[in-house]
């Protein structure tokens, strides 16, 4: 059987015998200059002679005397190894330094195996940047996470690191032109370190364009402070204009800049890696023909510097023609952006399914792929283990195999109850993107059934099966709240754990609604409902408190497939209770019965929801919002609400293009005056109106471009 190895290595051939796993070996190999193989070959076991047999661990690059023999064996690729377990005899060879770092990584895996095989493999990556760029709005990673992170990312043969979180000042405005300072700047020069010896390319990136000057202060600007982190020991630089707008946004002038700190700069240090670049329109939706903006970045930008590419939209799989679409315009291959697993934009919900969407077919027409993941670090692992595997050896990826596994790496006590967990923790929910992913995939047909057969009043079959599935998660929710595998992943994901234990609960406290009410037991009936009253307000209190310092605050779990089984199963049943024993139990639930609708592309699928209890907010977008002459957007409150006023700021401090209005029950909309706090902040003051709905239109006469930075409506003290 061949051992669980991840990546997936390309070659893998076993002997017929089998090993009981070395304990002490003979280390022999490498020169002196390969400082970081040296230790990590040394370190994999005791080296020290005891008696019995030794085996022998013969460690080299291409070319070395150590492993002449198996010179022709190593694959040509670049970081590719060639790796041989025989009776009492390991040899790792690679093509250069990080080929023989990625062949010891795989004998560390070997090696955690009970038993080791004879066998021999032959392993090389498809894509020759793979990694991750922490690029997303929050909170960005701290020092320690760094660290840590760097050993599991190079432990999946990641190569690359691109360091640009978008709430670093220092990296975006307001303060990208000045360096770091002395706490930061020590930890960055620690980062750069630590990542090399997991070999990553740590990639410092710059986030100039909201407010550059095209002038040659600025160009000295961006020069100066990336000399300032290449006296860090930074070695890798990149730009990113992403999600600007205005002056910034210029192909030519950005083509004018990155062309000068390439030969200025990159050019001038020998051992600086090829710059790397985010355009502004970054995506095929985002992209205007009529700019030729992707045009000018092909045929001006000097061919060395990488662009990179998100593909169809912000978030989206990635298909073959869409690679032949970008690679066309840009004159190169594109250095795939991967949105995912990123949730600023549903920071209430985790994204710990299965990677999958993307083609098996597109390794050769791309120059790097990275993935952009949550701030929550270790939760991202689920995602980034995937994507390893997915970069180094593409057509072989099995999304659901590389999932498993990972379940099990990352929890090895309570694999079960994490994979159940994160079965149900897939899908973002309602999102600006309407990005889907499948939830909840095993059980949802037993639901459905379940669930047709109750509504339409046929004998149900799968009753016992659904009950089961929400006892599994209860059980499951306590098994990991307790578990101590990692304590830093049971710490960020904790308060979706509590959230789906309440899931459970109500999910069995549905079920026993429906035995009373197929029963025809009234008292057990009322019981129940009580019961489940009282964890829906529970759900709703710990959603409206934990997790709210986010731009989509609370805790959502099971939100695709489990949360609306139970919300329709619940009100069907107290519908029918109500009707039958003319009774008047409420079947509203304690959530949002907003309703948003809008004919601008980039607001229809806002999530909508309410902050601190008092604020009904639509979140806010991430990047620039296009918001067509005339184009509107109507909030409608599901009811009368008394406000004392509304709060907009679309980061312009000229809002006078936009029109406010408010309805009330009479049904008739009125206009209401904007009225400027400071910067862009304005309000509208509403003193106790009750009021059933907003709109907001734009009435400029042209399109604008504006930010979506804030918008709710305050009500008024109950
Ligand atoms: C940003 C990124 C953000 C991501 C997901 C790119 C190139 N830029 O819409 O910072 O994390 O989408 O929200 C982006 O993707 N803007």
């Amino acid at each position: 059987q061949v051992p669980e190895l991840s990546p997936t290595p390309q070659s893998c051939v076993l002997g017929k015998d089998k090993y009981q796993k070395p304990s002490i070996f003979l280390f022999k190999g490498l020169n002196e200059t390969d400082t970081v193989n040296q230790r990590f070959a040394e370190n994999l076991l005791p080296k020290q002679k005891e008696q019995g047999k030794y085996w022998k661990l013969i460690v080299g690059e291409a070319g070395d005397r150590s492993v002449r023999s198996v010179r022709k064996r190593v694959p040509q690729q670049s970081e590719g190894y060639y790796l041989r377990v025989r009776d009492h005899e390991i040899i790792v060879a690679g093509r250069d330094e990080r080929g023989t770092f990625y062949g010891l990584q795989t004998l560390k895996q070997l090696l955690q195996q009970p038993s080791i095989p004879e066998l021999e493999i032959t392993d090389y990556p498809d894509v020759p940047f793979r990694g991750i760029v922490e690029g997303y709005y929050g909170k960005p990673m701290d020092f320690e996470t760094h660290l840590r992170m760097f050993g599991y990312y190079g432990a999946n043969k990641m190569n690359i690191y691109l360091y640009g979180p978008k709430d670093d000042p220092y990296h975006s405005s307001p303060h990208w032109r000045q360096p770091y300072p002395e706490k930061e700047a020590q930890e960055i020069r620690e980062m750069a370190r630590v990542a090399r010896n997991n070999g990553l390319d740590f990639v410092w990136a710059i986030h100039p364009g909201k407010d550059i000057r095209w002038n040659q202060a600025d160009r000295d600007s961006v020069i100066l402070k990336f000399e300032s982190m290449y006296q860090l020991g930074v070695r890798a630089f990149a730009v990113f204009f992403d999600d600007i707008s205005g002056e910034g946004a210029k192909a030519d002038k950005q083509v004018e800049l990155l062309n000068y700190i390439n030969e200025h700069f990159i050019h001038q240090k020998p051992d600086v890696k090829p710059l790397i670049m985010c355009p502004t329109e970054y995506n095929r939706e985002w992209t205007d023909p009529k700019n030729q903006y992707l045009e000018t970045l092909g045929s001006k930008l000097n061919p060395d510097i990488a662009i990179m590419w998100t593909g169809n939209s912000v978030i989206c799989n990635i298909q073959q023609e869409d690679m032949d679409w970008i690679n066309e315009r840009i004159k190169r291959k594109a250095f795939i952006w991967w949105n995912y697993p990123v949730n600023d934009y549903v920071m209430d919900h985790l994204l710990l399914g299965p990677v999958y969407g993307n083609s098996l077919h597109i390794a050769d027409k791309m120059s790097g792929f990275v993935s952009n993941p949550m701030e929550h670090a270790e939760a991202s692992k689920v995602a980034v283990f995937g994507i390893a595997d997915y970069c180094w050896n593409m057509e072989a990826f099995d999304g659901e195999k590389s999932w498993n596994l990972v379940l099990k790496e990352l929890m090895p006590t309570d694999a079960d109850a994490f994979k159940l967990f994160a079965e149900h923790n897939a899908d973002p929910g309602t999102n600006v993107h309407h990005f889907e992913r499948d939830e909840s995939v095993r059980i949802k047909p037993v639901l459905d059934e379940f669930l047709q057969q109750v509504l339409q009043h046929t004998a149900t079959f799968k009753e016992d099966e659904v009950r089961t599935e929400f006892e599994n998660i209860v059980y499951a929710a306590d098994l990991l709240m307790a578990n101590e595998d990692n304590p830093y992943l049971t710490a960020e994901i904790d308060p979706w754990f509590h959230q789906f234990k309440t899931l459970g609960e109500m999910g069995i406290e549905v079920m026993n609604l429906y035995k009373a009410w197929q029963e025809q037991y009234q008292e057990a009936f009322l019981k129940s409902y009580r019961h489940l009253r009282a964890l829906q307000h529970a759900w709703y209190k710990y959603d409206m408190t934990m997790n709210q310092e986010v731009q989509q605050p609370g805790i959502k779990t099971g939100s695709k497939v489990l949360k609306p089984f139970i919300d329709k199963l619940f009100t069907h049943l107290t519908d029918e209770y109500n009707h039958r024993f003319q009774a008047e139990l409420p079947t509203t639930l304690n959530y949002s019965a907003y309703k948003l609708e809008s004919n601008v592309e980039q607001l229809k699928n806002l999530p909508v929801f309410l902050r601190n209890k008092t604020k009904i907010t639509v979140s806010p977008l991430n990047e620039v919002l296009k918001w067509q002459d005339g184009g509107q957007l109507t909030l409608a409150l599901g009811g009368t609400v008394p406000a004392t006023e509304l709060r907009l700021d679309l980061g312009d401090k000229q809002l006078d293009w936009i029109k406010v209005e408010i309805q009330q029950a009479d049904g008739n909309w009125t206009e209401v005056q904007l009225a400027n706090l400071w910067e862009s902040v304005y309000r509208v003051k509403l003193e106790g109106k009750e009021v059933t709905a907003f709109r907001l239109t734009n009435r400029a006469g042209q399109s604008k471009e504006c930010r979506l930075k804030t918008l709710y409506l305050q009500q008024a003290a109950a």
